[in-house]
């Protein structure tokens, strides 16, 4: 239960005799915004307790459970209207201050889609995004930038900025890198989201922190001022990570690159296919190159970035929706942390399709060892494991594939089945290195040339390529 506290919005003990109520008051508080889980210990040793729920963080719950409701727990509506009108005026002030503002889009802006896609389509200022709140802009617009993680990718467009408005961003999805651009940075949270005030000490290091409806913040940013940006310029930023992303892709014969995993997984799925995607060295590869139309068409454990993630959340996408293909991206050692549940997916006959990035290995944490000076090839390989026969063991389609040709042909006909299949990529490790340097290292911080372009101007950033906070990236999680 201690343990659970850092990690759920509330800890609760549930008994006695409205030990009903109890529970429905833990699924509320699970379901509010933003949604996460509540852990609820069902103690009979509270039985005999008038009110039966002993709650050992009640608080949070409370806390949790009213920031759908502000009006219950939030200041006086006087008060909230005064420091939404000051909210607005702040952020009007910033915007008419600067020529190259870029927004980040976080997972609470996602209830806000239509209004953010009709306050902002068209208008040019690069949007980008985190993990969780993929598609918020369908990644077609000429607007998405592509992801911001706290790491390096984002950096040329972050850098060349002159202001950045985060719209819902829960800074748990940033890897614990320092924030550190030039750019005034300004947050802004819906009233009960998130505590955060004029001292706000959190991971945008300097943030001015505005407690006001999403959608006030749109209104203000419709009627912004101009700005300097090129209409293509979030277009330029995402496209120039993507392409330099493909370019590291290497590939000894017999084996697929992780890029042409996801490029032709991308190319064979329909559109409105639900991803899911592990943690691992695979991530850094599928969460930039798979488009993404609308949000939750991409799912994925971030902050925590928990391993065996990919296949019980693919399996719950499948129940929730059951039209829309479901492909599961995992690591070879996250799909054996969940191997089991395959059967779970043949039993309820769920057309889950899910690909498995079999390297023999545990690659991210071999990548983030080796600077740390620990551990060694025994630390992090394994033998060879046929999730393809696996599969089969257990009921469910399997395909072995070294090809993009095989992996296509393997995908047209998991598509065409209504029960699962695994198919089982062989992939060639060697590129994750230079993938990782592109998004959390150096080289995500060089010259890129579609930017420059759209800024039409000389990219000169080796006057801040700064060594120390670059490694600080690569090493955060
Ligand atoms: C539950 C859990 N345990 C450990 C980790 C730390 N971790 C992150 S990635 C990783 C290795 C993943 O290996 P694999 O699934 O094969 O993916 P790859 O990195 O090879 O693509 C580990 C151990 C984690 N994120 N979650
Ligand atoms: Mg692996």
């Amino acid at each position: 239960m201690a343990l659970g506290r850092s990690v759920a919005k509330a800890v609760v003990t549930v008994g006695g005799r409205r030990a009903g109520q109890a529970a429905a008051r833990v699924v509320r508080t699970a379901l509010a915004a933003p949604p996460g889980p509540v852990i609820a210990s069902m103690d009979d040793s509270v039985a005999s307790m008038d009110d039966s729920v002993a709650s050992m963080d009640d608080s949070a719950a409370a806390q949790a459970e009213g920031s759908t409701s502000p009006d219950r727990n939030g200041p006086p509506a006087a008060s909230a209207g005064a420091s939404v009108l000051a909210g607005a005026s702040v952020l009007a002030g910033a915007l008419g201050a600067a020529r190259r503002p870029v927004l980040l889009l976080g997972a609470e802006a996602i209830p806000r889609t239509a209004a953010i896609r009709d306050a902002l389509a068209g208008r040019g200022i690069p949007a980008l995004h985190t993990y969780r709140a993929r598609g918020v802009l369908p990644d077609s617009a000429a607007e998405a930038a592509g992801l911001v993680t706290g790491g390096t990718m984002e950096w040329p467009l972050l850098r060349a900025a002159d202001l950045v408005i985060g719209l819902g961003v829960d800074e748990a999805e940033m890897i614990p890198a320092s924030w550190d651009y030039p750019a005034r940075t300004v947050l802004v949270t819906e009233p009960g989201a998130a505590p955060a005030g004029p001292g706000y000490r959190g991971y945008f290091t300097g943030a001015t922190v505005l407690t006001m409806p999403l959608t006030r913040a749109l209104e203000v940013l419709a009627a912004g001022p101009g700005h300097d940006w090129p209409p293509d310029a979030g277009h330029a930023a995402k496209a120039d990570a993507a392409r330099r992303l493909t370019a590291a892709a290497i590939a000894a014969p017999g084996r697929l690159a992780p890029q042409q995993v996801v490029a032709t997984a991308r190319a064979c799925a329909p559109p409105e296919t639900i991803a899911t995607v592990d943690a691992g060295a695979h991530m850094l590869v599928a969460m930039p190159l798979w488009e993404v139309p609308e949000p939750r068409r991409l799912l994925v454990s971030s902050g925590l970035a928990t391993m065996g993630y990919a296949l019980p959340a693919a399996i719950a996408a499948a129940l929730c929706a059951p039209r829309a293909p479901v492909i599961a991206f995992t690591g070879d050692g996250g799909l054996g942390m969940t191997l089991a549940e395959i059967e779970t997916a043949v039993r309820m006959s769920l057309r889950v399709i899910v690909i498995v990035f079999n390297d023999a290995a545990l690659s991210l944490i071999k990548l983030k060892q080796k600077p740390a000076g620990q551990g060694g090839d025994d630390a992090v390989r394994y033998g060879p494991v046929s999730f393809a026969a696996a599969a089969g063991a257990m009921g469910a389609a399997g395909a072995a594939v070294t090809t993009e040709r095989d992996l296509a042909a393997a995908l047209a006909d998991a598509l065409g089945r209504p029960g699962p299949t695994v198919i089982d990529a062989s992939v060639d490790p060697a590129a994750y290195p230079a993938v990782m340097d592109l998004s959390r290292g150096q080289a995500g911080r060089r010259s890129v040339p579609g930017i420059s372009r759209a800024l039409q101007v000389r990219c000169p950033l080796s006057d801040v390529l700064g060594g120390a906070s670059a490694s600080a990236k690569e090493h955060a999680q």
